[in-house]
């Protein structure tokens, strides 16, 4: 066995995972540090998926049961687990992601983050005493557990988009049932051998209130046919999200859908380009350009244009690329062959379009042959077309010049997807125009920060293409509870709303 193979079940092993959910299956996990194969797993088939759904279904009976501060408990031992697990967990990652050191461990955080997050709402679903027009009447909402919670969820963020979904759903009072990436699938097993660490803390958890199913598509598809999948989470391309959502509300259940982004920068006159320099750098070349955050468009004004864009050239020419689990490179490797090749396709368009590469070519001295390293790319545009307009899941930012405010915010928000964006300026009058009604079309929109890297404490997900989900903070949590509207009589009359007469 290679080494990396050997360290991802030393860790598997520390956490409690059986040898016989990775090993003698069909479904194979490659790590995109070096491209070798790092384990076979058995996949659930359709009847396997309605099984665990059957589990999940009675897991549900009794949680919905369980007080919510007392199901807070579950998650907040959660947190407590994950805060032992983070450095194995983090390394996990970056094996099976390709991400760095910092991002894997910065993965965990985000996690841990959520599960306090969700602790402190197991005391807060709160609903509101409504004033009624009816004499002797009292009107309130209630929020109700939902019913199971599906997650589908993407290879570039393997861990913490579960968390999200799991740290709601659980407070909520929700099984979940969790089909990860095909190619992340490792991560989800040692996910849910943490969770179980903390049941068994926690002491009475039902039966399938959390379960992973491993597999491709039939697997998922199993899961959003069945009716009794209340809410969907389906995080991953624009592709898969036209597929899911229409499936789910073919049956009238529930969707959060975090899809594509085509995330933009505005940089204007006054901006602090020092600053910008470096937030646009990671935005668009941290976790090697496969956030659905990730910088992919930046728009300069031409008054700094020459001032700034040399300066991020050089950048893109001297920032390491390199073996995340060996290295302290900043850009770790592409998850596969058709992520590279979908690079190149994208380059090859933008320069048939007119646009000036630099960078983008592939670093072979960083990993072996079946590993895909490249050098991030950035190409300046002459106009915005052609694959500008799609998200290339890959480190590639197309940059143009602007001469207009208004002119660019319609640039800005003239793609099909409207998941994050920023603006760089000091100027008051730009950045409120930005955040305004009139601005930016995203679910996010920053002043003098980039586009990825949220908190989880705001709502995570974007417009559009981007399919208007929001999981994380605020009060996502009410998409996984259903409100019940109730209005109590007190008095001995029974007056009718809208003073309709109705006298037998
Ligand atoms: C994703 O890429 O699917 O805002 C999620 C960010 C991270 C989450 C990204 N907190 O970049």
């Amino acid at each position: 066995m290679t080494e990396i193979a050997t360290t991802a079940q030393d860790i598997l092993t520390r956490l409690g995972v059986q040898p016989a959910r990775y090993t003698d299956g069909t479904l194979e996990s490659f790590s995109p540090v070096t491209g070798e194969r790092i384990a076979a797993l058995p996949e659930q088939k359709a009847a396997e998926v309605t099984q665990a759904i059957d589990r999940a279904a009675a897991a549900f009976r009794e949680w919905r049961l369980v007080p919510a501060p007392r199901r807070g408990e579950l998650v907040r031992l959660l947190g407590e687990e994950l805060r032992a697990a983070k450095d194995d967990l983090g390394r996990l990652v970056s094996i099976e992601a390709g991400k760095s050191p910092s991002e894997g461990a910065g993965e965990v955080q985000e996690m841990i983050d959520i599960c306090d997050f969700a602790v402190g709402l197991s005391r807060q679903l709160y609903g509101l005493t409504i004033a009624t027009e009816r004499p002797g009447h009292r009107m309130m909402e209630t929020w109700h557990p939902l019913g199971v919670v599906g997650v589908i969820s993407a290879f570039n963020f393997p861990v913490a988009v579960w968390s999200w979904n799991a740290a709601l759903a659980l407070v909520c009072g929700n099984p979940v049932v969790w089909k990860p990436s095909e190619k992340t699938p490792l991560t989800a097993l040692a996910c849910q051998a943490i969770l179980e660490r903390a049941a068994a803390r926690f002491g009475d958890v039902p039966d399938g209130l959390s379960q992973v199913i491993i597999g491709g598509r039939e697997t998922g598809e199993a899961m959003v046919d069945d009716p009794r999948v209340a809410l969907v989470s389906a995080t991953g391309s624009t592709r898969m999200g036209r597929q899911v959502g229409p499936k789910v509300a073919g049956r009238f259940g529930r969707a959060i859908l975090e899809l594509g982004g085509n995330n933009a920068g505005i940089v204007c006159p006054s901006a602090d380009l020092d600053m910008a320099l470096r937030a646009i750098a990671f935005g668009a070349m941290g976790t090697a350009g496969q956030r659905c955050t990730t910088m992919r468009r930046l728009f300069v004004h031409e008054s700094v244009y020459d001032q700034l864009v040399p300066g991020l050239i050089k950048a893109y020419g001297s920032v390491s690329v390199g073996n995340p689990l060996t290295t302290q490179a900043l850009v770790g490797p592409l998850v596969d062959g058709q992520a590279f090749q979908a690079m190149q396709d994208a380059i090859a368009a933008a320069t048939a379009a007119g646009g000036k590469v630099h960078g983008g070519t592939r670093v072979t001295e960083a990993g072996p042959e079946a590993a895909f390293y490249v050098k991030p790319a950035l190409i300046e545009m002459p106009e915005q077309t052609g694959p500008v307009l799609e998200e290339t899941f890959a480190p590639i930012l197309y940059v143009m010049r602007y001469g207009d405010f208004d002119e660019v915010i319609a640039q800005h928000n003239a793609v099909g997807a409207g998941l994050s964006s920023s603006i760089f300026t000091t100027d008051l009058r730009e950045s409120e125009m930005f955040l305004s009604a009139a601005g930016s079309d995203c679910g996010i929109a920053n002043v003098n920060i980039g586009t990825s890297g949220a908190e989880i404490g705001g709502a995570f997900g974007g417009e559009k293409e981007t399919g208007g989900g929001r999981e994380s903070g605020s009060d996502a949590w009410k998409a996984y509870m259903r409100r019940a509207t109730n209005t109590i009589n007190y008095s001995r009359q029974l007056p009718l709303a809208q003073g309709v007469v109705f006298d037998i």
